[in-house]
């Protein structure tokens, strides 16, 4: 039995990439990663990789990580400029080095020794990421994360993303960050992140989940009760909640998605069923 869940509908292409490998018994690592490569080279995912948002200055600067669920080995790189697949610096970080992060110029260099391939910062900005930087439009931001199970019983997570748009450079958001914007443990879970980083990194989101799951509860019910609540503790600090949503899955594959927001939608796929999206309905609304 293999499973897999990941953010948004633009990752329906990453679940059928991860579904090609699982359905052959391959492992569930070079299930995300592959899953990740589709959305990351997508220049019409305008949050991903290539076509991805661009900073205050006109860059494109992009965060990923990786966890492997068997070892609770980490990978995550942050501000990498020029090349198409952070998330395989990220895995590089992982597992060729004794580290956790590596950030901008170092992770680059890093990729370099690692012979990965590197194609420029200009050959990844899309036409229309430019127009959007251009009219100084804050135009939102989307994480791609995803948690996979192989027939194994090994769990993994890992996401990537170009960040808030117009973000300061250098700004970091929880999806490079551990217990932020992912978390895996086979044997108990994974969880995965989307949304204004600054509010799930406050709150812990993706560990969260994962110890919920730990102690029993349903995976649906987990996602729930870590939105509602990392929403109600911001509001109870003063704060305004910006867009905090989840996916998560359990040991046994079951998986789960909850969001504060509208227009949440995930995809999935198993050894049961074919790669498909379905839409969230908020446990909460920010706007209302
Ligand atoms: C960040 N969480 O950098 C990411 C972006 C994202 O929906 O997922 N937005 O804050």
């Amino acid at each position: 039995m293999w499973s897999f869940v990941s953010t948004w509908h633009f990752s329906k292409q990453a679940a059928e990439a991860a579904a090609e490998i699982l359905n052959r018994g391959g492992d569930a690592m070079d299930a995300a990663e592959a899953g990740i490569h589709r959305v990351e080279s997508d220049p019409e995912v305008q949050t991903v990789g290539k076509g991805g948002f661009l900073n205050a200055k006109g860059e494109l600067e992009l965060d990923a990580a990786v966890m492997d669920g068997n070892t609770l080995k980490t990978g995550a790189v942050c501000g990498v400029r020029g090349f198409e697949y952070p998330v395989t610096i990220a895995r590089a970080v992982m597992e060729r080095t004794r580290h956790n992060i590596l950030i901008g110029t170092g992770a680059e260099e890093f990729a370099r020794e690692m012979g990965i391939e590197e194609c420029g910062m200009e050959a990844l900005i899309a036409p229309d990421a430019v127009e959007v930087w251009k009219n100084n439009q804050i135009h939102g931001h989307d994480t791609i994360g995803v948690v996979a199970l192989d027939e194994n019983g090994k769990m993994v997570a890992a996401t990537s993303t170009s960040g808030a748009s117009m973000k300061i450079p250098g700004r970091v958001g929880d999806s490079p960050i551990i217990g932020s914007g992912f978390y895996v443990e086979s044997g108990v879970g994974g969880a995965v992140a989307t949304g204004l980083g600054e509010d799930i990194m406050r709150t812990c989101c993706s560990f969260q989940v994962v110890e919920l799951m730990r102690s029993g509860m349903h995976p649906q019910q987990a996602v729930e009760q870590v939105v509602r609540t990392a929403h109600e503790t911001i509001l109870r600090h003063g704060g305004k909640p910006d867009c905090i949503a989840l996916v998560c899955m359990n040991a046994e594959g079951v998986w789960g998605a909850a969001c504060n927001h509208q227009d949440f939608t995930y995809a999935f796929a198993s050894s049961e069923c074919s790669p498909a999206v379905a839409e969230v309905v908020p446990v909460i609304d920010k706007d209302t």
